[in-house]
């Protein structure tokens, strides 16, 4: 049975709006997915009758809140199949997670000449951490390169591992769409005694992520882009190396023990989870889990694929557009592409004006477009609620935008 799109569709309130008078086509997943009802209301719901900092109080309704952000732990726990909910770290997003990594682990272990090994295709999330930690610690910064079709090339992985401390590379690349051969490059990691962390922003919202069977180290990603809300994030790290890791952030619920002149640590995973946490985030978080949870990963995977698949093959059919990256079975649902005598942001522009929101610009993956020798791509990703007319309307759109701006 295929995802039954339109039952789906009813779910989410803003898919009813209309912009500029058009329904309203949201290709923009990829930057960040829409909310569920069942979201909406699990927050709604806190905050009318559980509302209380964590924690902290003896009292009914903060035992219920702390009782509702644990079990958000363990349902996220239980999502990528993590040992411990001790190994669950909340953060405020992927961005923060890949942070705590290079502070905490980084400062600890890594020393001058060390290598840490990136690829061409990160996010720059999962490069400027690793820059800052490479200046602080005079280390050396690698990329594994892409070819020309978005592929990684892993023909001098084992050259590249050599003194290589940490990888940190994406799951599913936010550009090309790119799915990584991750148990190979973790394979190998393994083999010359490297840590790996996965940025799995673009990957834990679309496909079974499972980090037992992945054998990561660390893996991060985000709620707001697995129908969540934002200001709530998720690193996972095996507990051995958390236990290790000095904390982060200080402050508030962090410590077991504070004196004047020094403080002891919490256990985990509270020692990384300094200061009121994001509460309600938790709680519209584990909705949002339970939903995907309930439709099947696997599903919405196989529906995305053949909505990108379907992208694909109309893309072609607009004079003047080429695509980046590699064919459809290598790839989540997203595709980017340029026209080389429109600018992405006019194209988006009379996008927008028919109702589609697609995302214009470097998608903060600047290194990547400058080896393609392009400024900026316009992107559209794809998820659950989408439909395969959707991709139609942008299409026309696509062919309005190229008659308009060739006048
Ligand atoms: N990419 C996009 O439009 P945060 O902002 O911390 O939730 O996620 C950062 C991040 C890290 N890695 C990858 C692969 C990502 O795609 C993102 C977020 C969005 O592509 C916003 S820039």
């Amino acid at each position: 049975m295929p995802l039954p799109v339109e039952t789906i569709r009813q779910d989410f309130p803003i898919l009813s709006r209309k912009i500029n008078g058009y329904p309203l086509v949201y290709l923009d997943n990829a930057a960040s997915s829409q909310k569920p009802k069942h979201v909406i209301m699990a927050m709604t719901a806190f905050y009318q009758a559980s509302y209380a900092n964590i924690h902290r109080g003896v009292y009914t309704i903060a035992e219920e809140a702390t009782e509702l952000y644990e079990s958000a732990r363990e349902h996220i726990k239980n999502f990528v199949n993590a040992r411990a909910s001790q190994e669950i770290i909340f953060t405020r997003g992927t961005t923060e997670s890949i942070n705590l990594v290079a502070r905490s682990w980084g400062d600890k272990n890594i020393q001058a000449g060390d290598v840490i090994l990136l690829t061409e295709m990160e996010h720059h999330s999962n490069i400027v951490p690793w820059q800052l930690l490479a200046e602080r610690k005079k280390a050396r910064l690698k990329y594994i390169p892409f070819d020309e079709k978005g592929r990684l090339n892993l023909e001098n992985l084992d050259r590249l591992l050599e003194g290589c401390k940490i990888t940190a590379f994406t799951l599913a690349s936010n550009t090309f769409g790119t799915k990584n051969p991750a148990k190979e490059i973790i394979r190998k990691a393994r083999a010359k005694g490297t840590l790996v962390l996965l940025d799995a922003a673009q990957a834990v919202p679309h496909q079974n992520v499972d980090v037992v069977d992945l054998d990561c180290d660390f893996l991060a990603f985000s709620s707001h882009k697995m129908l969540g809300p934002t200001g709530i994030g998720i690193l996972y790290g095996k507990k051995e190396l958390l236990e290790k890791m000095d904390p982060f952030l200080g402050g508030g619920e962090m410590i077991k023990t504070v004196q004047w002149d020094h403080s002891t640590w919490n256990d985990l995973p509270w020692k990384f989870e300094a200061g009121t946490q994001s509460i309600a985030e938790a709680v519209g978080l584990k909705a949002a889990v339970d939903y995907l949870h309930h439709l099947g990963l696997k599903k919405i995977a196989e529906h995305e694929q053949s909505l990108v698949r379907y992208a694909m093959e109309r893309l072609h059919e607009v004079e003047g557009l080429t695509m980046i990256g590699p064919p459809a079975s290598e790839r989540v649902g997203l595709v980017s592409f340029y026209f080389k005598d429109i600018h992405p942001h006019d194209v988006a522009a009379v996008l927008d004006r028919n109702g589609i929101c697609v995302r214009a610009g470097h998608h903060c993956t600047m290194p990547l477009h400058k080896k393609l020798g392009l400024e900026a791509t316009v992107r559209a990703s794809f998820y659950l609620y989408n439909a395969k007319e959707e991709i139609d309307l942008l299409i026309d759109a696509l062919k309005e935008a190229a008659r308009f701006f060739r006048k």
